[in-house]
């Protein structure tokens, strides 16, 4: 497979006007004609009049005509990935009948069947499987797209843009409808959807007054689950026109749920199609988290009817120009529904877990990669949440007035336009006067830069200096970095804990890094300051500046800034697992330093904190980031001393785990409002300690807790409390219980399987293996190859890195067989393997030889060719 390259972009040589689609539904096949008004694109420098289409191998070609004529096999050219016409006139109608096979697709790419409804899914490159087509972002046309299906199975006919004609023809019991989009799009937010659906409505005014209908469709089954959905986009709705100025433009909105799906839902213009899990939620079956999950991801795919639809990427390369710039709107979204502080700290932990393993890894990549071989591959951490942090960070330096300015001329500057993310800077820069030419680097270096900071103080002339010092590692094909323009915010407490006035008057001012290294001097310092520094995660940087753990416990108690006092909770708690490794690895028994303790104490009993912070300032960093944070990750010892850990706190402040249990005891009906959330969050929290004592008196707390909930919050945390423990036959009755309770609720089961793959104890692999072949396993459906085998090889470290390699092996075969029947999946399977370098020799060995035994199985998908034979490299 050959890579494409970021340096070799052209503009297209054809253009498409307008697009007219009729679809044929049939189970057998299904019939595309396509009619596209094209015309040499007057920017193209290209020397040739050749029309290169792109069209996958799958495609059945049955008609190809230029103007009313028709083409014969000598008149074209077809190759693997596409179809080649070697003259065309300047305009001219290409008309085309294609043969598509959507019940033989189980890439879930293009047209397919998800679980017996027609759906579509064509970003990045999908609409090739569909028809042949310049299927890419810059060709920008309006589409026409008739949808023609038997009456009875398939009555709902959607497309996107707005309904303008239907019609039937009885005799053959097949009946259509004609969708007319009048916004100009790539081919990649083409969408229909055929099937016997039942949906939830709900008129809309815009801030202008227009009036919109909002639908969201599910199967009949799961027509209860829509509300929450509904309410989060009509709040997403209302926050775009307040906070950027921007309306919904068409007359309809449509969401539609689905269950087999690659990711987590897809923007398309006017018909959003979602999984499931990211649309269905109802108390009794859904967690508070995966409310708070629907409310946000529907407001990123509205979000994205601006950012990425109506102004769109020139090239798969500019991802991050939609993907970053929508992530960072959408947290902005959530922290103003729900907490600002708890959504950070929720977002900087997958950063600083996942992210920056990506950037340690053999993927890493620039936010605005330079080269791929396969699209699909980067939709990345790296593209979405890197890119969102760049976006933050140019936020941070304008302040929010000049952001919301640039963000405007942005918007209708490239109205219609598909653009790149250089455009967005220059927009910030031109709203701002501001040079962001170093800031640009962010977009094209890849690593996550080092902060290294010192500092000095000197009483006599009250002058504080701060030092700071920047750096990046290599990453592949990356040796030398340039310096980043890093915005570190940051606030000096006093000895008494409060914050000082720094010279712009306020209590937290923003120093701009730009060289290797500089020195930031504060003049009128009193007394020795405690920095607080990059507050809010200012930069998505690793901050080194050691602190003792007086100092830390300091700063939990007093900073004003909640992710620092967060993170400073964080840092002590990863020191003191640190020591406890140390003791564990010298074979020497474990103690817990009484800092942590005294610490997690003095915040239990501060009745004034908010419960969901507490919860997260208690909530020891987890297994991913401790390795995250290792230079060669020692799985057992990670999980012996985390462990260990848990459980001697628990013992130090088991009275006050189980007061404020008790005192957070439901007082209301359940609703998923954020007081709500952030009540059960800690009494949850307080529970899982209670259990790690393993006494049965809390075994049975947990049980009373799961067989009187009235919610799946608190059902599934006591689930999962009594599974995970040593209690066996309390742990196997309550996972029959709750299987026959959830048996028809697919994506309740869906959790029965994560909460068995990711049970810690022996024997998890062997539990894996037979639930492969239980009846509510489906290897073509991905939420059910995730929550089985993703959570087992991620988040079930002490298992999938078993000594013996049983766990790579076990991974290795599920990829090749994934590899033929879902590359996407494939290929996202793949992640754990590729961190190979981060372990021991012995296991360095055992992951090495089963990537070899993937790459040398046989016909790798694009997909997965790139990732292994990147991360052999
Ligand atoms: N823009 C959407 C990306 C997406 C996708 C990409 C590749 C394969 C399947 C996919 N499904 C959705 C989702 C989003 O970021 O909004
Ligand atoms: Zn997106």
């Amino acid at each position: 497979p050959q890579a494409i390259y970021l340096k070799d972009y052209q503009v297209p040589a054809y253009l498409i006007d307008e697009t007219e689609l009729h679809f044929s539904l049939g189970e057998d096949h299904t019939e595309v004609r396509s009619v596209l008004k094209m015309r040499r694109n007057p920017e193209s420098t290209a020397s040739s009049a050749a029309l290169e289409l792109h069209g996958h191998e799958s495609l059945e070609l049955c008609r190809l005509a230029i103007d009313g004529r028709e083409l014969g096999a000598g008149d074209y050219r077809r190759e693997d990935e596409t179809l080649g016409i070697d003259q065309v006139p300047e305009a001219f109608t290409l008309e085309c009948l294609t043969r598509i096979r959507p019940r033989d697709n189980t890439a879930l790419e293009g047209l397919y069947l998800s679980d017996g409804m027609y759906c579509t899914q064509c970003e990045a490159e999908g609409f090739r499987r569909i028809t042949f087509y310049l299927d890419r972002p810059d060709v920008m046309s309006v589409f026409t797209t008739t949808v023609e299906a038997d009456a009875a199975r398939y009555p709902v006919l959607l497309s996107n843009g707005n309904p303008v004609a239907r019609g039937s023809d009885e005799d053959k019991g097949r009946h259509w409808v004609t969708w007319q989009d009048p916004f100009p799009k790539p081919a990649y937010l083409f969408a229909l959807v055929a099937g016997d659906l039942a949906h939830i409505e709900r008129p809309y005014s815009t801030a202008s007054g227009r009036e919109v209908m909002l639908r969201i469709y599910a199967e009949r089954k799961d027509l209860d689950k829509l509300d929450h959905a509904m309410d989060s986009l009509v709040k997403a709705m209302r926050w775009d026109e307040e906070v950027y100025g921007r309306e919904y433009d068409l007359d309809i909105y449509m969401i539609v749920a689905v269950d087999f799906f690659n990711m987590g839902a897809m923007e398309n213009k006017g018909l959003n199609i979602f999984n499931t899990s990211c649309v269905l939620a109802s108390p009794e079956t859904t967690t508070d988290g995966a409310f708070q999950r629907v409310e946000g991801v529907v407001a990123h795919e509205y979000f994205h009817n601006w950012s990425g639809n109506r102004v769109t990427c020139r090239d798969w390369f500019q991802l991050s120009l939609k993907e970053g710039f929508t992530v960072f709107r959408d947290a902005e979204f959530s922290a103003d529904m729900n907490s600002r502080t708890v959504k950070r700290v929720e977002d900087v932990t997958l950063l600083r877990t996942a992210q920056f393993a990506e950037d340690a890894g053999p993927m890493a990549h620039p936010v605005r990669p330079a080269s791929f071989i396969e699209i699909s591959n980067f939709y990345t951490l790296t593209v979405y949440e890197k890119g969102a942090e760049v976006v933050r960070m140019i936020h941070t330096l304008l302040g929010p007035e000049l952001f919301r300015k640039g963000s405007d001329l942005y918007f209708e500057r490239h109205d219609g336009q598909a653009v790149t993310t250089d455009d967005f800077v220059r927009a910030m820069e031109e709203v701002s006067g501001r040079d962001l030419t170093q800031f640009r680097r962010w977009y094209d270096q890849a690593g996550t830069p080092r902060l290294e900071v010192s500092d000095d103080y000197d009483a006599d002339s009250g002058r504080y200096r701060l030092h700071l010092a920047q750096s990046c590692p290599a990453t592949p094909g990356q040796e030398q970095k340039l310096p980043f323009h890093i915005p570190v915010t940051l606030g000096l407490l006093g000895p008494d804990g409060r914050d000082l006035i720094l010279d712009n008057g306020d209590t937290s001012c923003v120093l701009e890094l730009t060289d290797s290294s500089q020195t930031f001097t504060f003049e009128g310092i009193a007394a020795r300051p405690v920095p607080s520094l990059l507050r809010g995660f200012s930069a998505p940087v690793k901050l080194q500046y050691p602190l003792d753990r007086q100092t830390l416990v300091f700063l939990m108690s007093h900073d004003s800034d909640g992710f620092n006092r967060w993170d400073a909770g964080q840092r002590l708690a990863i020191d003191v697992i640190g020591e406890l490794m140390a003791q564990h690895n010298a074979g020497e028994p474990m103690r817990l330093d009484a800092a942590l303790t005294d610490a997690f104490a003095a915040v239990l009993d501060d009745e004034s904190l908010d419960p969901a912070m507490v919860a997260k300032v208690l909530t020891l960093p987890s297994e991913a980031y401790l390795s995250e944070l290792a230079d060669c990750i020692d799985v057992d010892a990670i999980h012996a001393a985390r462990q260990f850990a848990k459980k001697a706190l628990a013992q130090a402040l088991a009275e006050r785990f189980e007061r404020r249990y008790r005192a957070l005891a439901p007082q209301q009906a359940y609703a998923p409002d954020a007081a709500q959330v952030a009540r059960r969050s800690l009494r949850n929290l307080c529970l899982s300690y209670l259990v790690a004592l393993e006494t049965p008196e809390y075994l049975a707390l947990a049980q009373a807790q799961y067989d009187s909930a009235d919610n799946m919050t608190d059902r599934q945390s006591a689930l999962s409390l009594i599974a995970h423990s040593g209690a066996t036959d309390a742990a196997a009755a309550v996972l029959d219980d709750f299987y026959r309770r959830y048996a028809d609720q697919t994506l309740v089961v869906n959790q029965w399987l994560s909460v068995q793959a990711g049970d810690p104890r022996p024997g998890a692999l062997d539990r894996v293996k037979e639930l492969m072949q239980h009846e509510a396993f489906d290897l073509r459906n991905p939420n059910k190859v995730r929550s089985l085998i993703s959570v087992f090889c991620n988040l079930n470290a002490v298992n999938f890195h078993a000594a013996d390699g049983s766990g790579y092996d076990f991974l290795a075969e599920r990829i090749i067989d994934m590899n033929r029947r879902n590359p996407q999946m494939a290929s996202r399977l793949l992640t754990p393997l590729t961190r190979w370098r981060k372990y021991d020799a012995a296991r360095q060995a055992l992951m090495q030889s089963q990537l070899r035994r993937i790459l040398d199985s046989g016909e790798l998908s694009k997909d997965v060719y790139e990732v292994v034979s990147k991360s052999l490299a």
